[in-house]
């Protein structure tokens, strides 16, 4: 035995504090007016030998017992997360951290049949870039829907920062509805981020480069390179943005980052943080400084504070130019009708966060100890009294820095997201010190929290190198604090070694106490990318659908599709050399179970599935057409393919639906020509 008589005694205390919780709650606990039957002293017994087995810690057990969600009860809250790499969005339950779903955006996912049917190939057209198909994302920022600053559970967007592409999903089911490719731009990075109402959808820009993806030469730097940030507009009915009423604001060749938009308060304005202000060019392999050096010399960028109303305006109102016929207000347009204004903003910023009023810009700069807090009343004053400090290259007025400050926190190195609770805190990612900072928030916020205002009150170290951060609904009007998830970046020695990729990990922490008080519950492996962003939903504002609301329905329309067809009207039509198809499914056939084709024919393929019962999802497999397909319960859809060889193939449900799921199966018969 290993164990030290003061480690066994610590187990036992332990288990005694177990035992009471458990007896107390089968004295307390009551479901649908019964007192529920524990058995409390056998539980509490195994409980005890599981605790002392497994060397838990008192910390151990008050986290299992605050994430466990038992069987046949759900998560308070849903994340949305990036995806990273995978170009897709990680639907995540809080606080059990189980994942829900992975919702196929940039990337075909074959479950969910997204990019094999006509539809869906179609939605992922959009995503091609010079006609290229692009089967890989780098998605960061995805963004839900808000109705007054908060969230409405209706749509979530998403941004792959390598094409500068944008993301809508429909969170009625969850299923990507429109992918739009940024005619002005390759890459972004400020998006996906939503005005309080959602009437539109940001995109800043990230990497300089001419507009349109024209060509200049370094040398050309200054002249011909421009940032960006463009304007989606967002048709809720419709469920899409409308390129057709968006622009795009030409902004200095700085490097665009973090935006985020003002609210209540600020609402009408966005801001975005930039960095390269010094327009360095590289040149490491010229013996110029790189660009991590050139990129970082100066002191101060410029946060970008942007008037999107005034710049909807001018655009509505045709005051703009075209770059590949898209619309686009010019920096020259833009600095004379005061659309654009620069604030200084220490030092390689990153991360600005807007406070849930409104009333305060935190800065993060990576290489700043500090978080800077400007004053949205001090930046509209400063604006109203031209208190500028000058103007940059190109002509952009400078509020002057101190006018706008309200004051500066030291946190600790490395600081970059920052997010905000129902108690006049907020949170700050320190990405050196591997850590998240609460500090307390002043002014407006002041007696929310028990501590001095503009305070750090505690830091608690994550694992490992810890980029943005979430709490719940912690970027809206109204946050709800409870919860706080830490996405880091390196995991290291958090979870089995499954090679040298090693998975990134989310760490949820309680952030329910005040003072210092923050404790971790959970860590999460995340196997698919590295994600950026993630925003977190209270539940019940999510309404999706159980089924889809009747048979036939077009999941990319959200209306009935015409193709579909009940049982017993099921067709198979020959025009020429198009074969068409009328094909149903339901537990556990498909009808018609044989279709007859000929080499060198078209084929056009129509499935309904006919279920209303809840789960009850069919697959359809057609090997070598690369065609796997998921017909949710009442789901329609449609695929085409040519004929190119003769032979015998089997379409199946490729979903285990029912006893007899095997036999649901059907045989494509194709003779030689
Ligand atoms: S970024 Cu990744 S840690 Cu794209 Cu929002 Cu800061
Ligand atoms: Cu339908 Cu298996």
């Amino acid at each position: 035995m290993k164990n030290s008589q003061s480690t066994r005694s610590r187990y036992l205390s332990i288990a005694g504090i177990v035992m009471v919780a458990l007896v107390a709650l089968a004295w307390s606990c009551k479901t649908g007016g019964g007192e529920v039957q524990l058995g409390s002293v056998d539980v509490a017994g195994d409980s005890n030998a599981v605790i002392q087995e497994r060397g838990l810690t008192p910390d151990d057990v008050y986290a299992a017992v605050k994430t466990f969600v038992p069987s046949g009860r759900y998560d308070d809250y849903v994340m949305f997360a990036s995806g990273g790499h995978s170009g897709q969005i990680l639907v995540i339950g809080v606080p059990s951290m189980r994942l829900l779903k992975v919702i196929g955006v940039f990337t075909p996912e074959p479950w969910q049949g997204w990019g094999y049917s006509d539809e869906t190939r179609a939605v992922l057209d959009g995503a091609k870039v010079e006609g290229r198909d692009i089967t890989w994302a780098d998605t960061h920022h995805p963004a839900l829907s808000e109705t007054g600053g908060d969230y409405d559970g209706e749509f979530v967007f998403i941004n792959d920062k390598a094409h500068a592409r944008i993301a809508v999903v429909d969170l009625r089911d969850f299923e990507t509805k429109q992918l739009v490719k940024n005619p002005i731009a390759l890459s972004d990075h400020g998006g996906t981020f939503v005005t309080p109402n959602t009437e539109w959808v940001i995109e800043g820009g990230q990497y300089a480069a001419p507009l349109g993806w024209k060509y200049a030469s370094l040398d050309k730097y200054a002249e011909e390179y421009r940032g960006m940030v463009t304007m989606w507009k967002f048709d809720r009915s419709a469920g899409r943005v409308v390129p057709g009423e968006s622009f795009a604001i030409e902004l200095p060749p700085y490097w665009q980052d973090l935006c985020d938009a003002g609210k209540a308060v600020s609402d009408g304005w966005l801001l975005c943080n930039s960095f390269n202000t010094e327009m360095a060019t590289g040149g490491i392999e010229d013996d110029k400084p790189p660009f991590e050096a050139g990129a970082s010399q100066r002191d101060m960028d410029y946060l970008h504070i942007i008037d999107w109303r005034k710049a909807a305006e001018l655009a509505a109102a045709g005051a703009t130019t075209t770059v590949n016929d898209f619309p686009v207000l010019t920096l020259e347009t833009a600095i004379a009708e005061g659309v654009l204004y620069f604030l200084p903003e220490p030092k390689s910023p990153h991360g600005i966060d807007v406070t849930p009023g409104g009333e305060y810009m935190v800065v993060s700069g990576k290489l700043d100890p500090h978080v800077t807090i400007f004053g949205w009343d001090k930046i509209q004053a400063a604006i109203a009294a031209e208190n500028f400090s000058g103007k940059d290259d190109y002509g952009v007025p400078i509020i002057d820095f101190d006018a706008a400050l309200e004051t500066q926190i030291e946190l600790g190195l490395g600081p970059l997201h920052t997010q905000f609770d129902d108690k006049g805190y907020a949170y700050t990612s320190l990405f050196l010190d591997t850590a998240v900072a609460r500090w307390t928030l002043g002014g407006a916020y002041a007696g929310g929290h028990d501590e001095a205002d503009w305070t750090l009150v505690e830091k608690i170290p994550v694992h490992y190198n810890v980029g943005h951060i979430v709490a719940a609904e912690g970027d809206t009007v109204s946050p709800d604090g409870g919860y706080l998830v830490a996405l880091n970046k390196w995991s290291v020695d958090r979870f089995l070694t499954v090679g040298p990729l090693h998975p990134q990990n989310f760490q949820l922490i309680d952030i329910s106490g005040k003072g210092p008080s923050m404790k971790l519950l959970y860590d999460m492996a995340i196997g698919i990318g590295e994600p950026h962003y993630v925003q977190m939903i209270k539940a019940d504002k999510l309404k999706a659908w159980e089924v889809y609301p009747e048979a036939g329905w077009n999941p990319i329309q959200q209306a009935l599709d015409p193709h579909a067809v009940a049982i017993g009207e099921e067709k198979v039509e020959r025009r020429g050399k198009t074969v068409e198809i009328w094909m149903t499914g339901v537990r556990s056939h498909f009808t018609p179970e044989k279709v007859e084709v000929k080499k060198g024919d078209h084929v056009i393929w129509h499935i309904t599935n006919v279920e209303r019962a809840k789960d009850a999802t069919h697959g359809f497999a057609l090997p070598a057409y690369n065609i796997n397909l998921s017909l949710e319960p009442g789901e329609s859809t449609t695929f085409e393919f040519d004929v190119e060889e003769s032979g015998v193939y089997t379409y199946y449900c490729s979903e285990f639906c029912s006893a007899l799921h095997l036999e649901m199966v059907g045989y494509l018969l194709a003779s030689p020509s």
